[in-house]
């Protein structure tokens, strides 16, 4: 099966028990969903997003361009939004409120959701929606940037066209009673447009501009555009290059992918197919701290009593299932 049998997996504790511990499962795949038959719907181009994302992109080019002749301390603070802005998604939208694979205490949830509209990736809901959808249907129609599309469509094609409908009427019968019960998730929600105003441009752009007096051109093109610019894309690179390059040591039947070069620029978010066989591992990975900032940074939580319940595979589960689904690569190293 695509899913390399997971239903062997249900009795020696794995996923059903972290599952429901987790008070949700529609992150896991659904073996079950057939594609319809027959012709698929035409694409329907949305224009207002080709033109706004096409302007985003060449506004990035503009920054790289500018980056010579920022100051030093400009460029580390357009470091600082991309590590800030990153955990917003990763820690944040992805690990805690997709996954739910920890828990986080209302200090900590408050940061992540103010991280997250820096972020300017959807809110909070829409990007946990989508996301478990993304798990539970993968590579398949109803999976919003399904990857059989093409690398173009996972990347950033998907959010230029509308959804296929199968993505809103598998999306509608998700379980997200966990994230309308979460009062922060639902504030950012409700406020999402001015955060965004506030936390992905002006905030960026006011503080090189009124603490070190950088010009506003390099305050507004490198720390706010070019850095959002570039969160997108590592982030988007999980959908394409991570579903498409790489090797698949734990299940050899999905299609994402072991990929270190996304790994690094997402911070954690690259070991895919380890990710895809174990959605409720906190740490995406079984190699803890390695080329992994936001399993570095949730412990740090953790350590501080800002989080808690960290959910973790047993090493002993992951080199079974290693064994039995997987492509072998983890024999070579
Ligand atoms: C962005 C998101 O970039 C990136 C997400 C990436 C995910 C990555 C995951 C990888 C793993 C994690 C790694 C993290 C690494 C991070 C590294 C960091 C360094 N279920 O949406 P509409 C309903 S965003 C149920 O308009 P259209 C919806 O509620 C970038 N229902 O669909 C609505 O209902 P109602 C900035 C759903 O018209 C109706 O359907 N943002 C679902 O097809 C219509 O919804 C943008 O660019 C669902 N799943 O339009 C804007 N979905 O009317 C992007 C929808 O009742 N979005 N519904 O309220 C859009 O403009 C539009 O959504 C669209 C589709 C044009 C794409
Ligand atoms: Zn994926
Ligand atoms: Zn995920």
């Amino acid at each position: 099966t695509r899913n390399g049998g997971a239903g062997m997996e249900k009795a020696p504790s794995n996923q059903e028990d972290l599952g429901g511990d987790r008070g949700m499962t529609d992150d896991i795949f659904d073996e079950s969903y057939c594609e319809k038959k027959g012709p698929k719907p035409a694409k329907r181009y949305v224009w207002r997003n080709i033109v706004l994302m096409s302007l985003l992109h060449l506004g990035g080019l503009y920054g790289l361009w500018l980056i010579p002749a920022a100051k030093p301390v400009t460029l580390a603070w357009g470091f600082l939004c991309f590590l800030l802005s990153a955990l917003g998604v990763t820690a944040g939208a992805h690990r805690l409120w997709s996954h739910r694979s920890y828990k986080a205490g209302l200090p900590l949830r408050i940061f992540l959701a103010i991280a997250n509209s820096m972020a300017f990736q959807n809110d909070i809901y829409e990007w946990a929606r989508d996301h478990r959808v993304h798990h539970k249907f993968s590579e398949t129609d109803a999976d919003p940037h399904n990857a059989t599309r093409g690398f173009f469509f996972s990347h950033v094609g998907w959010l230029l066209v509308r959804k296929h409908p199968d993505v809103i009427e598998k999306g509608r019968k998700l379980d997200l009673a966990d994230l309308k019960a979460d009062k922060v998730v639902m504030f950012q929600r409700r406020f999402y447009k001015l955060s965004v105003v506030a936390m992905c441009f002006l905030f960026p752009t006011l503080v090189p501009w009124c603490f070190w007096g950088e010009s506003l051109r390099n305050s507004f093109f490198l720390p706010a555009i070019l850095r959002y610019v570039v969160v997108l894309n590592a982030t988007w690179l999980v959908n394409s290059a991570a579903h498409m390059f790489g090797n698949r040591p734990y299940d050899q039947n999905i299609n994402p992918r072991e990929n270190r070069f996304v790994t690094f620029g997402a911070l954690g978010e690259g070991f895919h197919n380890y990710h895809h066989t174990f959605p409720y591992d906190y740490s995406s990975s079984e190699f803890g701290w390695h080329y992994n900032f936001t399993t570095a940074f949730i412990d740090l939580m953790c350590l501080l009593g800002l989080a808690s319940d960290r959910k973790k595979v047993s090493k002993e589960t992951i080199l079974a299932r290693k064994i039995r689904t997987g492509d072998g690569s983890h024999k070579s190293g």
